[in-house]
């Protein structure tokens, strides 16, 4: 019977037990495996490109990246003409994120970062839900001023920060990026982000909108990550969570896919490398569009 309780649960890797002092010996395996590392700073020297505008925006088209071409996207269609911005690739893939010019702006090494330049002094703005805000506060935009809805708006805006790494480091690390799949791991993280699921399915019986009957930089922030997962377009899990039987994301998920500002947002730094003015997003769609005819 001792036997028995040392054996690990099946599937589980037999053959490891932490040693006393975690040391950085070898690659970890999986896809980020080259990029990832147990130290923070630069390993290179490069400044950073400015453009003209007012925002420069240092980013990659992934979910924490998208939050913010959104909003300055939905900044710009609401006519705030002061939210013209410059949008640069940091390909983290090749580690641009640990160019000096980049960890200047951002010491955790991780995009999107954001210069406000519109003042006589830049602002460095890093963190994607810090970056919405920054830019809600200084456009007087997409965040009720009144109580209870900025509450309300605030708090979807940290839940999400709070969920997405089990979201995305958790579950979609273990299910699709893991050099090999263990049962224990995907359960633990499907579980949650299910629960995650339900916790926004419920909220949006009840509201139209996260905060409320106003579309927020919560709904901004949300939508990249549990959007694009309920339609099947993260990890390739649609099926294995059943991401369809949460019908008021669904419904949600499609109502801020349907909105231009997250059309045109979706494709900046990924399908357009780089964005400099409405005319190159504009060029983009269209040759998406001409591509899709023939
Ligand atoms: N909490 C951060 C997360 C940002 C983040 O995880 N960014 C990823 C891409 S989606 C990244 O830059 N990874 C590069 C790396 O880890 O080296 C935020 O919301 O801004």
């Amino acid at each position: 019977m001792a036997d028995d309780a040392a054996k690990p649960p099946p599937n589980q890797p037999a053959d490891y037990t932490p040693p006393k002092v975690w040391t950085w010996n070898k690659e970890s395996g999986g896809r980020f495996a080259a990029i990832n590392r147990p130290i923070a700073g630069p390993t290179s020297e490069k400044v950073l490109p400015i453009g003209e505008h007012p925002f420069q925006l240092y980013s990659l088209g992934t979910p924490n990246g998208v939050k913010v071409t959104l909003m300055l996207e939905e900044l710009l269609a609401a006519g705030h003409k002061g939210a013209e911005y410059d949008a640069w690739m940091i390909n983290i893939g090749q580690g641009d994120q640990f160019s000096s010019g980049f960890v200047e702006i951002n010491p955790n090494s991780k995009i999107p970062a954001l210069v406000d330049r519109s003042g006589p002094t830049p602002i460095r703005v890093f963190e994607s839900g810090a970056i919405l805000l920054h830019l809600a506060e200084k456009f007087g935009a997409f965040l009720p001023t009144g109580q209870p809805k900025r509450a309300e708006a605030l708090s979807w805006l940290m839940w999400q920060m709070g969920s997405a790494p089990f979201l995305g480091g958790g579950f979609g690390h273990f299910y699709a990026y893991a050099p090999f799949k263990i049962e224990y791991a995907i359960d633990r993280y499907a579980m949650e982000v299910k629960r995650q699921l339900d916790v926004l399915d419920r909220r949006l019986a009840e509201a139209e909108y996260l905060a409320g009957d106003e579309y927020t930089i919560a709904d901004m922030a949300v939508w990249p990550w549990y959007g694009l997962l309920a339609k099947g377009g993260a990890y390739e899990a649609g099926e294995f969570l059943d991401v369809k039987s949460y019908k008021n994301v669904q419904r949600w998920t499609d109502l801020v896919g349907g909105r231009t500002a997250a059309k045109r947002g979706r494709i900046v730094n990924r399908a357009l490398p780089e964005r400099h003015s409405a005319a190159d997003i504009d060029k983009a769609l269209a040759e998406a569009e001409a591509a899709k005819a023939t």
